[in-house]
């Protein structure tokens, strides 16, 4: 219960009231572990319609026929028989760029992380060597989540906002990845991309605001930290960008982007997973360790044997189980290549490109984002969800944002 002495990240706020909001679950350490199929997701007697048409055998069905013979078989490998009645196998990527093209899946929801900005030069957390995390030291934080943790940012807000000066828009580029998404958009397949990322670079290669769910904030808007105050988003980068510190008009408190922070809210937006998953029939999961609850939770919530498809250096989250689950296709790399591959595939190379070169040479000044100024819900429209705050755990593994 929140006592007197409570901490302001342990006592956290549901935004649009502005009072204590109780009765949240904890910070938990489930992001690689599936949660229960509700009832309505119990597992159906028939096969899958769509892989008994193109007559495929799932990868987990070889699998475990393998195993039963003391063989094993490559993560992400199906084999769909030929005319000749012969077994040929097929990658992850074949599978599902087959059942795209065939116009078999039409509502593709994709799940993103920091994996798919590594290519445009943003570090992710947890690559070795290059993640951020490891390059924290610099910031002279007591330990790495600390630069997310809302109490320590009340203390002593320049390790996040020396983070936010390589974080902020404007200084990287989207790269192939990104404009992969923006062309599964303007094919009409894209219902919504989820990411963690808060490079912006999503909307900067033209992902429209209506397909995109920025689930853990961005630097577009800004807020006084304690009594959410909007404040403006252009005068906040200002500052950040000059080592000064932005403070609150009411309050006096000190300003910061709506980046999430542990213990705080997420936006409204991202409860748009609640109908956007179920009728979701494909789902890309990439370049995210799946460690951050409650966003890695959602992979969790499509119906079941919908099709998932995880691109990554490594598993991650329930495709690390052995056998995988129905309808789950792994294929590991680097994303760029991955994305490429599926592109051939689909035969959507050469448009990415054009795409991609064209928006290089457009003037930069012309292309939206950047900070788009103060915007209307100035960090007020946020809605409580459950999950919890940072340091009593072993945040090194799995960690939480949001509350
Ligand atoms: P993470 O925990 O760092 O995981 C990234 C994942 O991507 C890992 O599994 C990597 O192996 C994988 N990966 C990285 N580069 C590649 C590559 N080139 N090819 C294939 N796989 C690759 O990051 P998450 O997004 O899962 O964690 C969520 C945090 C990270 C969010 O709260 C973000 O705010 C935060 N973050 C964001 C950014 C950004 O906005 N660009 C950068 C760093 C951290």
């Amino acid at each position: 219960m929140a006592g007197a002495g409570m901490s302001k990240a342990k006592m956290s706020r549901d935004r649009r009231s502005n009072q204590p909001a109780f009765g949240r679950v904890t910070r938990s350490f489930i992001g690689s572990q599936e949660s229960a199929p509700s009832s309505s997701q119990q597992s159906k007697p028939s096969d899958s319609v769509l892989l008994d048409d193109l007559s495929l055998m799932r990868v987990s069905e070889l699998q475990a026929s393998l195993a039963r013979k003391g063989k094993a078989l490559k993560a992400g490998t199906d084999v769909s028989k030929s005319t000749s009645g012969r077994s040929v196998p097929q990658g992850a990527l074949e599978t599902v760029g087959r059942l795209m093209k065939l116009g078999r899946l039409r509502n593709v929801v994709v799940v993103a992380g920091a994996g798919i900005s590594t290519a445009s030069g943003i570090p992710d957390f947890r690559t070795p060597g290059t993640g951020l995390y490891a390059n924290l030291e610099k910031y002279n934080v007591p330990y790495p989540e600390a630069v997310f943790n809302i109490d320590y940012f009340s203390d002593d807000p320049r390790p996040f906002f020396s983070l936010a000066k390589e974080l902020y828009p404007g200084r990287h580029r989207p790269n192939y990845i990104h404009y992969f998404i923006r062309m599964l958009h303007q094919k009409g397949l894209l219902l919504r991309m989820y990411t963690q990322n808060i490079d912006g670079l999503e909307k900067m290669c033209g992902i429209p605001d209506d397909k995109l769910v920025e689930a853990h904030g961005s630097f577009a808007t800004a807020s006084c930290h304690l009594c959410y105050t909007p404040f403006p988003a252009e005068e906040a980068k200002n500052a950040i960008m000059t080592d000064s510190i932005p403070t609150c008009t009411f309050c006096s408190a000190t300003v910061k982007p709506n980046v999430v922070f542990f213990g705080e809210d997420l936006p409204e937006k991202y409860f748009q997973h609640e109908t956007d998953f179920p009728k979701a029939d494909l789902l890309i999961i990439m370049g995210t360790s799946l460690k951050i609850e409650p966003f890695a939770s959602l992979v969790n919530t499509v119906k079941p044997r919908v099709l998932r498809l995880l691109l990554n250096r490594h598993a991650v989250g329930p495709f690390e189980r052995k056998p995988l689950r129905r309808g789950d296709y792994v294929e590991l790399g680097d994303l760029v290549d991955l994305v490429r591959r599926l592109a051939d595939i689909l035969g959507w190379h050469a448009e990415i490109q054009h795409l991609m070169n064209s928006s290089e040479n457009e003037d930069l000044q012309n292309i939206p984002m950047v900070i788009p100024g103060p915007h209307a819900d100035g960090g007020q429209q946020h809605r409580a969800c459950s999950c919890s705050n940072s340091e009593e755990s072993d945040s090194s593994e799995t960690d939480s944002k949001g509350t």
